[in-house]
């Protein structure tokens, strides 16, 4: 069993970053549902989500996407959100909402809708430049539909001379984190589809970039928590987009589908000793809350991985080293179940009381009234979603 101080020690230092999307409207292909009270601005999305931190005690950042979160002045966006406890995190691009984009964004056969996309990128490192962000994440809807649509070969090396444009603007203190997705929308091709293609960019950019793991763009039964483990050894894992699927890219709560895939990821991350900040792994969640409504949903998500991680946290290492050696493999598989099974619920209670937080930071959401106030407040204008 771990010493339980520097468990909790390494609970205390963990972040976990905030989507501002999940407190906008969402919804299926089917129906948005509007909720009462959700924010019309991204300073409100930022105000909403300093209450996530408020409660957790580990979620100091929240990250935006241009243009949902667009404003006149990044900076004092930036000074918004410390006003607020908090601060703007990863600035995420989006090239895949513009009829222009219908054929892809940078790895578009046409030079001019290229070099469109090429700007939004470059736009997106000036805002992090503004709001003192350190990681641009990019994801991108660009690939085909029929075979022969496009020239595979020609579509990367679209994509490479981009990303390098992209990657040669990039400051001191910046990264470029590169996310894949096994398909949607595209259905025959997808340009980066996967964890080697993200790599095999990142390789060829330089140490500024790295491949973001989003738990929910993989193929049913794909072993994630193997991706999590090459990509540590490799020193390329930039960071996580955390959400659960049942099927596809569902977007849901982290934690909710698969608690012990969730857990084993983890492992993966104390394995390699990059929990900690300086490791350079980002623990983000990008996940939407269609039904739920957000703000217990974000807390409820955080609370998720970190019951995750102080189980990850609670393997005894050195016996399952040496089971493992011994070629027990009863005895190892025994030694990860047991940190598994055990109940840290009062282990976080107690960790929380030391931090001066409720120890359930659901019920102390509820208590506060916050809810009702923002319900009240947030009347006309046009609330947030993923379409404006
Ligand atoms: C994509 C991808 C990106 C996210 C958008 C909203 O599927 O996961 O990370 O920014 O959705
Ligand atoms: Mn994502």
């Amino acid at each position: 069993m771990r010493d339980l101080t520097a468990v909790k020690t390494a609970l205390r230092a963990h972040r976990i970053e905030l989507p501002s999307w999940a407190f906008g409207n969402t919804g299926t292909r089917f129906k948005v549902f509007t909720q009462p009270g959700v924010p019309r601005t991204v300073q409100e999305k930022v105000a909403d989500a300093a209450q996530v931190h408020r409660f957790t005690g580990i979620a100091p950042s929240v990250a935006v996407h241009i243009p949902w979160d667009k404003t006149s002045d990044y900076a004092a966006l930036a000074g918004y959100a410390a006003d607020c406890g908090i601060a703007i995190g990863t600035v995420n691009a989006n090239v895949f909402q513009d009829d222009d984009y219908k054929l892809g964004s940078i790895a578009n056969p046409d030079p001019e809708i290229r070099r469109k996309a090429l700007g939004h990128l470059l736009e997106c490192v000036d805002i992090m430049d503004a709001t003192g962000s350190g990681d641009l994440k990019l994801w991108f809807a660009d690939g085909t539909n029929y075979p022969g649509q496009d020239d595979i070969r020609a579509r990367q090396d679209r994509l490479a001379e981009n990303l390098a444009a992209v990657y040669a603007r990039l400051g001191p203190g910046q990264r470029m984190l590169l996310e894949y997705k096994l398909f949607e929308p595209s259905f025959y091709t997808t340009d980066i589809p996967d964890w080697g293609t993200s790599l095999l960019h990142c390789t060829a950019l330089g140490p500024k970039a790295a491949v973001v793991v989003d738990t929910g763009h993989h193929a049913p039964g794909v072993n994630i928590e193997f991706i999590v483990a090459v990509l540590l050894r490799a020193g390329r894992l930039g960071g996580f987009d955390f959400n659960s699927r049942f099927y596809a890219d569902d977007d849901l709560m982290v934690g909710a589908a698969d608690p012990f895939q969730l857990f084993r990821i983890l492992h993966e991350v104390v394995r390699a000793d990059a929990l900690r900040p300086a490791a350079g792994v980002a623990f983000m969640l990008d996940q939407c809350h269609n039904i739920e409504p957000k703000i217990p949903a974000q807390i409820r998500s955080v609370l998720n991985v970190q019951e995750a991680t102080a189980k990850a946290l609670l393997v005894d290492a050195p016996a399952l080293a040496a089971a493992q050696q011994a070629g027990d493999v009863l005895g190892a598989n025994a030694v990860l179940m047991d940190a598994y099974d055990t109940d840290v619920r009062p282990l976080l209670a107690e960790l929380r009381a030391e931090m001066g937080l409720d120890p359930d930071p659901v019920a102390a959401y509820r208590r506060s009234g916050y809810a009702d106030r923002i319900v009240a407040d947030r009347v006309g204008g046009t609330p947030a979603s993923w379409t404006s």
